[in-house]
């Protein structure tokens, strides 16, 4: 049996487009016309469908690769007579019954900003070989204010659903269709009124039909007066050939995938169980509230025991009569406390955290601050050790940007903008304030921020703002005591940095021990992300800037 490259067919000006979907695996066996794989441009998701039936060998592409015309697919072990692939894939426009989800390229007329001035009615425009297609999503509403390429309504046939994409920019002034609604090529679909006078009132006319290619291929084809390339494209063909993926439209699986929602466990409510937008927000919440698991949590959960931590095989937690031994008093825990407890129990029993201890010789550095203070005691603002620390640390994350990264997934995310959070202790409990970009800031810049925001941390004042986009964190309990400590990780952030108090040591330099003032440094770091080596040398470069701040500049 031949071996037979299956390659991606013309699919018009779709140049270069990401594989998003992968819908077939080896040694699976494909009928002609089965979805191979989902591709995405900016404007719209498609599936390429199989030339040919058979085994699938080889998968030539893998996720987030760009394909384009030609591109190999799939290696299919052909299945005898039908085995014959489709001559070329660059069909030509015979419309085919059979396609699985034949795209369509249309555009509206306007080749100019089409911005409607006075009403303007918004037809279907061609939507090839779909005939009395089901309206099954309104994406719009009265009072909306769209823009051209904007998609107003989902349709649907027994093979695909597609948008369809407004030729006119506007305000919905009337929608002339509802729910379950059969409509056709030239319908009425909404009027619109003018945000702007810019052209002359467009009709959303029906241009350049994109013939559906033969063998079901896919193609669509620009039109040649597609300014603004309205797309109307093939979503999935429910209870298709799609190998049971998530009933949605493009739009909205793409949605999902930006927030990381699993499409194939929501509950669609639209028709025919199709999953709408609102529905992906609806998961979003309830899992966010923790009403409901993904089964990616759930797995999670059942290996390293319970989200209550009563699976994690421990012994119960000691349930004791208290009053039994002595008098007592019950006082609710503040707000804070709860929310920073969950946090805090969250980070350190998922992050694999260890802590390196260090000293950092601030002798100098410290005559420094406390001669500056002097110098400035007019300025009513008083530099304290931890503003030279937060520039410190910024000069540390620089040199070692997996300490001011983030974990996505398989991924890490590298920021480019040093936002460090600090503890501050209130009546109330733990919050971390943020001085955002603390390297474009100096000392007495950091130094105003840090006693603003501790006040407001102090007064209960502080907003989501100021406690939100940390990139590391400190905490410093400098002015209070003690010698090391295992500070929490701040997740997302992959590190923190807890420092106390400073005081004065013998330290041998080489030939006799001299007194100098060390600080305690305790650095925890996540080890999924950063080597043990990486922490010390870390460390150890903090410590260099803190012994001689010029290396702050070089
Ligand atoms: N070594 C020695 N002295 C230190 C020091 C250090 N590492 N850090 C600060 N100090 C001194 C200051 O110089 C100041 O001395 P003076 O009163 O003589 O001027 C004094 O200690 C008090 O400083 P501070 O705490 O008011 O100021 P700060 O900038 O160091 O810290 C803030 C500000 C808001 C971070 C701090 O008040 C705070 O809340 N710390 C607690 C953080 C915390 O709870 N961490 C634990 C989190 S895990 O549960």
């Amino acid at each position: 049996m031949a071996l037979v490259e299956v390659k991606v067919p013309d699919i018009g000006d779709f140049d270069e487009v990401a594989v998003i979907e992968l819908l077939v695996k080896v040694g699976d066996t494909v009928k002609v016309e089965q979805s191979l794989i989902t591709v995405e441009s900016d404007k719209a998701s498609m599936e390429i469908p199989s030339s040919t039936a058979g085994v699938v060998k080889e998968i030539k592409i893998a996720l987030g690769d760009k394909v384009k015309q030609g591109s190999v697919v799939v290696m299919v072990e052909a299945a005898g007579a039908a085995a014959a692939p489709a001559a070329e894939p660059k069909a030509a426009p015979a419309p085919a019954a059979s396609a699985p989800a034949a795209p369509v390229s249309v555009a509206a007329t306007p080749v100019a900003a089409p911005v409607a001035s006075g009403p303007v009615n918004v037809f279907v425009p061609d939507i090839g070989d779909f005939k009395d297609v089901a309206v099954i999503e309104l994406l719009v509403k009265v009072g909306d204010t769209v823009k051209v390429e904007q998609s107003l309504i989902t349709v649907e046939s027994d093979k695909a659903s597609m948008e369809i994409p407004s030729s006119t920019a506007g305000v919905v002034k009337e929608i002339k269709v509802k729910l379950g609604d059969t409509v056709n090529i030239g319908d009425l679909v909404v009027i619109l009124e003018g945000v702007a006078a810019a052209a002359p009132a467009p009709v959303a006319a029906p241009v350049a039909a994109a013939p559906l290619a033969a063998a079901a291929v896919p193609a669509p084809v620009a039109a040649a007066v597609a300014a603004p390339a309205a797309l109307a494209v093939p979503a999935h063909a429910p209870g298709g050939t799609t190998l049971g993926l998530p009933h949605a439209s493009p739009s909205v699986r793409k949605f999902a995938r930006e927030l990381g929602v699993p499409l194939n466990e929501v509950k669609g409510s639209g028709l025919k169980g199709r999953i709408t937008e609102a529905d992906v927000q609806g998961f979003t919440r309830s899992v966010m509230s923790g009403a409901v698991q993904t089964l990616a949590i759930a797995a999670q959960a059942k290996a390293s025991g319970s989200n209550d931590g009563a699976g994690l095989g421990l012994i119960p937690w000691p349930k004791v009569d208290f009053a039994k031994f002595g008098p007592i008093e019950r006082k609710e825990m503040s707000r804070i406390k709860k929310i920073s407890g969950a946090n805090l129990l969250r980070n350190a029993v998922m992050i694999p955290a260890v802590t390196n201890h260090d000293d950092a010789d601030i002798t100098d550095l410290e005559a420094f601050r406390v001669s500056t203070n002097k110098e400035n005691e007019k300025s009513g603002i008083k530099v304290t050790m931890l503003a030279f620390l937060i520039k410190a640390c910024v000069a540390a994350l620089k040199k070692f940007p997996e300490f001011n990264s983030s974990l996505d997934g398989d991924a890490l995310i590298y920021k480019q903008y040093y936002h460090i959070g600090f503890a501050a202790d209130t009546p109330n409990g733990l919050v971390v304030p943020v001085i955002k970009d603390a390297d474009k800031k100096g000392i007495f810049q950091i130094s105003q921020e840090m006693g603003e925001l501790a006040k407001k941390a102090r007064d209960g004042k502080l907003g989501p703002a100021d406690m939100s986009g940390a990139t590391f964190t400190i905490s410093s309990l400098g002015g209070i005591g003690g010698r090391y400590f295992t500070p929490i990780i701040n997740a997302p952030e992959v590190a923190i940095l807890g420092v106390c108090k400073s005081q004065m040591e013998p330290v041998w330099d080489g030939k006799a021990f001299q007194p100098r003032l060390m600080l305690p440094l305790s650095l925890t770091w996540d080890h999924r992300v950063i080597d043990g080596a990486a922490a010390a040398r870390f460390n150890v470069y903090l410590g260099q800037i803190l012994g001689d701040f010029r290396r702050v500049l070089l």
